[in-house]
């Protein structure tokens, strides 16, 4: 098996590119050889290194998880007010057992004084297998916020004991039973949501393919064997588990639509597509069509076509990798994007507010800036707090260190500032991006570490040290954190929405804790203000219904807000 089994950059659109008209973004990131450490660049960054290598095992068979490793979670695990760093790893991919501390998933404790302190062995989350996912969410609403670790063949439910470690409750929670139809399966991804709206926190994960280690196929393309394309492996489903209050979990993804959907999941986003008040998935599916699950309440319908998320607006099947859903453009209306492989762009889809997508890739200057890239892990946030949501990709490639010399493998990250008006520019170097070499970035996760107002950044890369980059925005804009205390919701409040209201209009988010490509972010809602320094109206529409308002509230701190009515 040679050439188009391998995993190739979708190499004709990026001739025409080149050829007709594409120089701005070839003058991006790793092209650019001299480092322009621009000034006036409205969002910059600071590297920070963490103690922390991801060891995906790389062997010359070239195993699909070896290239598919490295979730982030970034997240207070011990309740001190300071955001907390998690990273998933690798294990011997032939045994699929972490045999060497090398092998450790590592959580790293925030000392509020810029030091991330490595706390794994005392809080017992090092992890056993092959791990990719991390979702984080208070599944038992206890105020801890709990661990859910997803990899091949292996789930684990950490339980968060309120006391710096956690416990393994997998095994009651019943979420770790083989496939009876598909056998074992391999998680890229999870993300928490109530959807049933009990108050009680439901897990959705996100199946990658069907990958046997005894049957690896070999694909050999730029003169030797490297990873295959994901058509030389069979489609698995998705599954829901329903959280029955009792530490137990249900299998219902039959009931709820999902095992009529096998796919090659990568990542996930949680949202309202239509203000239905509950919360919806986009599902990434890798060279196959994205999932647009609609939630009815009673189980999830597919509506990605419907909604024209399904595919790029060319109708070509792209590499869907990781993705975000959050408004954009201030419309009160989340949008979506997603990250791919060189060639293929990181599409955009607008979101017409009627439960209907435009594909943006195009007339928002996305198709041009991001041609050239790839990505992994797309998370949104207002880096430099003017109001505007940006979006910052984790970039490298899927093909080994030897496709190099053909292919751009390890490559910088980007942040694609928001204009306005539905317009981005992409700052590589200009945001500091290319200040320490290229890597094959995976996982990312977002949250404001040293409490400065700025969102910082936590990236995982597959063999080199993990990333931590603090934003360094100048601009001095005002900003207002939101952290969500649930009552008669989840204690989370993921599905949440919040609009905010301050002299320069509304702006609007909501709680989801899913990040990216197999990452979680359980901070608080960030908003940045611009020169806004009160926020004149909050309105927050908690997922019980409950709709509560706060007016006149100054920027410049994490405002806690608790849902009215505490019977549960
Ligand atoms: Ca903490
Ligand atoms: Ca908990
Ligand atoms: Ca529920
Ligand atoms: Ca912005």
């Amino acid at each position: 098996m040679i050439g188009s089994h391998l995993r190739q950059p979708f190499s004709t659109l990026l001739i025409v590119f080149i050829v007709f008209g594409g120089c701005t973004a070839l003058g991006l990131g790793q092209n650019s050889s001299k480092q322009k450490f621009d000034k006036a660049a409205p969002i910059q960054f600071s590297y920070q290194a963490i103690d922390f290598k991801l060891d995906n095992s790389e062997t010359p068979e070239r195993h699909a998880p070896e290239t598919m490793a490295g979730g982030v979670a970034v997240f207070d695990y011990n309740n001190d007010g300071r955001l907390d760093i998690y990273f998933t790893n690798g294990a011997d991919i032939r045994s699929l057992k972490k045999d060497s501390p090398r092998y450790y998933n590592r959580l790293f404790e925030n000392d509020g004084k810029g030091h991330f302190v490595d706390v794994t062995e005392k809080a017992g989350l090092w992890g056993t297998g092959y791990d990719d996912a991390v979702a984080v969410g208070d599944y038992d609403n206890d105020g801890y916020e709990d661990v859910f670790v997803g990899g091949v063949y292996h789930n684990t439910l950490y339980h968060n004991n309120g006391n710096g470690t956690f416990t393994d409750v997998s095994e009651r929670a019943g979420l770790n039973k083989s496939d009876p139809e598909f056998g074992p399966l391999w998680a890229i991804g999870g993300i928490w949501l109530d959807v049933n709206e009990d108050g009680l926190l439901d897990l959705l994960v996100i199946n990658y393919l069907k990958w046997d280690s005894a049957h690896e196929p070999v694909c050999e393309g730029y003169g030797h064997r490297d990873y295959c394309h994901p058509k030389m492996y069979k489609p698995t489903p998705n599954q829901l588990f329903l959280n029955l209050g009792n530490g137990k979990f249900k299998d219902v993804s039959a009931e709820w639509g999902l095992r009529a959907h096998p796919g090659k999941g990568m990542g996930a986003a949680g949202f309202e597509s239509d203000h239905n008040g509950r919360m919806d998935v986009f599902v990434t599916n890798d060279k196959e069509v994205n999932y647009l699950f609609h939630n009815t309440g009673r189980k999830f319908d597919e509506v990605g076509f419907r909604a024209g998320v399904s595919l790029r607006e060319d109708g070509i099947f792209i590499s869907g990798m990781g993705t975000d859903a959050r408004d954009l453009d201030n419309d009160g209306f989340a949008d979506i994007v997603l990250v791919a492989l060189d060639g293929e762009t990181f599409p955009i889809y607008r979101n017409d507010g009627k439960g209907g997508f435009t594909d943006a890739t195009e007339s928002s200057g996305m198709a041009r800036l991001s041609l050239s890239l790839g990505g992994y892990s797309p998370n949104i946030a207002d880096f430099d707090n003017d109001g505007w949501k940006d979006i910052f990709v984790s970039r490298g490639h899927v093909q080994s260190l030897l496709s190099a010399p053909t292919i751009k493998v390890e490559q910088h990250n980007t942040v694609f500032r928001n204009l306005g008006g539905f317009r981005f520019e992409a700052l590589t170097s200009e945001a500091g991006f290319s200040s320490i070499p290229p890597s094959r970035h995976r996982g990312a996760a977002v949250g404001d570490l040293n409490g400065d107002g700025l969102v910082d950044v936590v990236v995982n890369a597959l063999a080199a040290p993990a990333e931590v980059w603090i934003n360094r925005s100048p601009g001095e804009h005002h900003w207002l954190e939101i952290k969500l205390q649930g009552t008669r919701s989840n204690r989370d409040g993921i599905g949440t929405r919040v609009k905010i209201v301050s002299a320069s209009g509304a702006q609007y988010d909501h709680k989801s804790n899913a990040a990216g490509y197999a990452s979680s972010s359980a901070a608080s809602i960030h908003f940045g203000l611009g020169k806004d320094k009160t926020i004149n109206l909050i309105e927050i529409h908690w997922p019980s219904g409950t709709i509560q308002t706060l007016t006149d509230v100054p920027s410049n701190q994490v405002l806690t807000v608790k849902e009215p009515d505490a019977k549960r």
